[in-house]
Order: structure tokens, then C-alpha cells, then sequence
């Protein structure tokens, strides 16, 4: 009698070592957004860097493209449970943004068109760990996916990567955004599994 072969195809892949623990595979991209999705025309977006003295730096579109653009391909992790292995995305690291802003905080607040923020130390956005993204597959980022531009910071879970990115402010003092505020983990690790305040 054949063996029977065990979570090939279903949804227990516990022994994938590419998957955090308590995430499954998803095929398809999942929309996950807590209120309706802004339309904002890239001739209208900017984004800027806000320092804890109040210095600015501020891009919009076409600055925001001069700028060296990478190509990244990185996994998603959701605290809902839903992983997304091997997305294409084309952006602008956050080390580019960051470079000439002068600054000894310690703490980023992301702030998004509607709305939405989220929290996260400084240094989990620098060493190539996390893109500002306007392009997904290799098509401009969608709308409901936070077109025309998201935050991307694929090793923390997926609702520290702001959608409709506007504005990251540099803060000394830690500020929890909108889901950590509402319970969710201040920092987010999937690998750690920090999904909830107290996990
Ligand atoms: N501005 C904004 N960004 C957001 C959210 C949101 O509601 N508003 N949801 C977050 C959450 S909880 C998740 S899981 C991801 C979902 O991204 P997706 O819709 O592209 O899958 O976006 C995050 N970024
Ligand atoms: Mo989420």
C-alpha cells in the first residue's frame, strides 16, 4: 500500500521552513484594508520625511522616481494567517529615503492618505529591509493594494507595510499606530509570532 502523503496541497504546512509558524499558503492576494480605499492621483501624492526637529524632506512623483528605483522579491506574512511566498515589487528602499536625514529618534509613525498608521523602530527599516513600492508584478500597484504607493516591510507582519503612504515621521518617543493601539503586537515579528499585545 502506498504511503499517504500528509499536507501536500492542503493548508497544514507546518514544515515548510519558509513559512512563520501558524501561517498557511495563499495563491491569490488577499485585500485587507480597515475603511475604505483612497484614489489618489500620483500628480497629487507626495511623500515626506518629517524629522523630530521638524526638518522636511518631500518627494512627489516624479522625484520619487529619480530617485534608484530596486527590484525585490519577498515573502508576505499576515497576522490573519495568510503567508504569500515569492512577490515581485519595485520600489525604493528605505535607506535611500533615509540617507540624508539627520536625525537621533529612535522611532517611525507611518502615515497613510485616510488615515492609517503604524509604528516601528527606525532600525527595522533600514539595511535593505524595507521598500517604499509603486509597482507589484511588474504592473503599477493597485488601488486596493495601496496604489499609488505602499510602505513594504515584509519581515514584520503585513500591517506595519502602510498602504497609501504619504508621510513617515521620525519620532524619539515610540507612538503605536492604529492597529497597535486596537491590540494588535507593537512589533510584529511572524517569526516570533507577535501577533497580539502580551504574545
Ligand atoms: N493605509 C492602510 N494600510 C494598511 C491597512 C489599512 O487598513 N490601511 N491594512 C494593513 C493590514 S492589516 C494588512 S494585512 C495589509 C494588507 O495588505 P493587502 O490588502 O495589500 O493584502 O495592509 C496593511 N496596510
Ligand atoms: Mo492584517
Amino acid at each position: 500500500m502506498a504511503p499517504v502523503t500528509r499536507g501536500f496541497g492542503g493548508r497544514q504546512h507546518a514544515q515548510q521552513p519558509e513559512l512563520p509558524p501558524g501561517q498557511y499558503l495563499v495563491e491569490d492576494f488577499p485585500v485587507l484594508s480597515a475603511g475604505p480605499t483612497p484614489h489618489v492621483p500620483p500628480d497629487r501624492w507626495e511623500l515626506t520625511v518629517t524629522s523630530e526637529t521638524g526638518e522636511q524632506l518631500r518627494w512627489d512623483w516624479d522625484a520619487f522616481h529619480a530617485l534608484p528605483q530596486e527590484d525585490v522579491v519577498v515573502d508576505l506574512h499576515c497576522v490573519t494567517r495568510w503567508s504569500k511566498l515569492g512577490t515581485s515589487w519595485r520600489g525604493v528602499s528605505l535607506d535611500t529615503l533615509l540617507a540624508d536625514v539627520e536625525t537621533s529618534a529612535d522611532h517611525v509613525v507611518a502615515h497613510s492618505y485616510g488615515g492609517y498608521t503604524t509604528n516601528m523602530p527606525l532600525d527595522e527599516l533600514l539595511h535593505h529591509k524595507a521598500w517604499v513600492a509603486h509597482t507589484y508584478d511588474d504592473e503599477p500597484l493597485s488601488p486596493e493594494h495601496g496604489g499609488p504607493a505602499r510602505l513594504l516591510v515584509p519581515h514584520l507582519y503585513l500591517w506595519k507595510s502602510a498602504k497609501w503612504l504619504t508621510g513617515l515621521t521620525l519620532t524619539p518617543v515610540d507612538e503605536p499606530g492604529f492597529w497597535e493601539t486596537a491590540g494588535y503586537h507593537n512589533e510584529g515579528d511572524p517569526w516570533r509570532e507577535q501577533r497580539y499585545w502580551g504574545d
